[in-house]
């Protein structure tokens, strides 16, 4: 276990590096063509994972530009799926009952392509969402939203509140991971949050991470994997107390988490989490090394998989060109030569190639009649509404799931 030369962004105690990918491109920097050009100078950095046993979070020790990640060029656009439509429908409800719909507003960091705001844009609240990738906000200000381009930091922060005053509600899912200078956000976030207003984060959850194996959470956009106590070490630095939690499955397991500048009372449910956590050993390097031992295995095994399939002269495609499986292809070697396309059904990705691996995607529509003899589920964090969906189309093929373990499925 060697110590970083880098200090934990959170609490700036030294990190421990547990994982080394070597060489990583970036998991959403789609390739429109493969020819020498391209592939000569495809971007990678060295991908470390190092672990703070002082507040609990993982972080990638060297991450990219932010420029280089998110930018006109932005491959994930989360309406693609209708299941996460009205799971942040619901979080809309909910929001709603807190706001006075005359003098509130809600501001909405990483607000992509306007999945949770076009609720309210619909039902004209008072909203703004920032987000720093010019090619979403424009698809989310064409569902009405009003949306503005740019990185969330404290200057943002100073110019929003100057226009809109303070919100009565942040809300930032799947985002906040997103950010190397985590610092600059809890400032901004503390200029621009009303005395009586509420924070919500939520993203993947660091123990739901280490329970199933889901290494591939983590890549330069995911820089950092965050628990209840990370997020309190944080935010408590800027007066920002953590006062309650929700569990969710959506992506794998992820923690929705409650913050106010106020001194709120603490849940029991959040109480509960803190000593899951504590039980669970997050503070002792031994349960991240046990973690990386599990993911070398899984890795290992869905690379056996596809090469003893591909010398059988079977066709292996994948589902869901997802920014996780980067990391997994990329570190398990499993490229073109073995996987045929992968299916997907944004616009934005059909046609283009995976990083590092250059697998081509292909329009999900053309899945049933390519029915491919073994199709890798890539996006497994929508199993339900994958399989659901291809069942209907008849498809042969025979699913192939690797987290938490290679298992595989006759569906049809
Ligand atoms: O935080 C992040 C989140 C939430 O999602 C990002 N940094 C980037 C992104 O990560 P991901 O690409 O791993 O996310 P998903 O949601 O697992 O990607 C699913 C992929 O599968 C998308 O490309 C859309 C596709 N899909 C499909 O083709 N048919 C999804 C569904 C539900 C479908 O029915
Ligand atoms: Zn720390």
């Amino acid at each position: 276990m060697n110590k970083s030369d880098c200090l934990c962004r959170v609490c700036s105690s030294t990190i421990s590096d547990i994982f080394d990918f070597g060489n990583m491109p970036i998991a959403n920097n789609l390739m429109p063509v493969i020819n020498d050009t391209y592939t000569k100078n495809e971007y990678k950095y060295n991908m470390k994972i190092g672990v703070c046993i002082n507040c609990s979070s993982l972080q990638i020790v060297n991450v990219p530009e932010k420029e280089l990640m998110f930018n006109n060029q932005y491959a994930y656009f989360a309406s693609q799926s209708e299941f996460m439509k009205s799971h942040f429908e619901k979080l809309g409800n909910k929001v709603m009952q807190l706001m006075d719909k005359e003098k509130d507003y809600i501001l909405e960091i990483g607000s992509n392509d306007g999945i949770f705001l076009k609720y309210f844009a619909d039902k004209q609240y008072k909203h703004l969402g920032v987000d720093a990738s010019e090619n979403v906000v424009e698809t989310a200000k064409k569902n009405g939203v009003n949306a503005l381009c740019s990185f969330f930091d404290e200057e943002t922060s100073i110019e929003i509140n100057n226009k809109y005053g303070k919100a009565k509600i942040i809300v930032i899912t799947n985002t906040m991971h997103h950010i190397e200078n985590c610092q600059e956000v809890a400032k901004g976030i503390n200029n621009i949050l009303a005395e009586d207003g509420t924070l919500i984060i939520e993203d993947p959850y660091l123990l739901d991470m280490y329970k199933i194996g889901s290494i591939e959470q983590v890549y330069a956009e995911h820089n950092f994997i965050w628990s209840l106590h990370s997020y309190k070490t944080l935010f408590e630095k800027h007066s920002i107390k953590l006062f309650d939690v929700e569990h969710f499955d959506t992506h794998g397991g992820s923690m929705r988490y409650y913050f106010s500048k106020q001194n709120l009372n603490k849940t029991s449910t959040m109480q509960e989490y803190i000593n899951l956590e504590l039980n669970n050993k997050i503070f002792d390097i031994n349960t991240f090394i046990k973690f990386q031992e599990n993911c070398i295995n899984i890795s290992k095994e869905l690379y056996n998989f596809v090469v003893s399939k591909s010398k059988e002269g079977k066709i292996i495609a994948g589902y869901g060109a997802t920014a996780k499986s980067a990391t997994t292809l990329n570190y398990s070697n499993i490229d073109k030569n073995l996987i045929s396309c992968i299916y997907d059904s944004t616009p934005f990705k059909i046609g283009k190639y995976t990083p590092g691996t250059h697998i081509e995607i292909k329009d999900a529509k053309l899945f049933t009649k390519d029915s491919p003899d073994y199709t890798i589920l890539f996006a497994w964090n929508h199993k339900k509404e994958i399989i659901e969906k291809e069942k209907n189309n008849k498809s042969k093929t025979i699913w192939v799931e690797y987290i938490p373990e290679l298992k595989l499925t006759y569906e049809n």
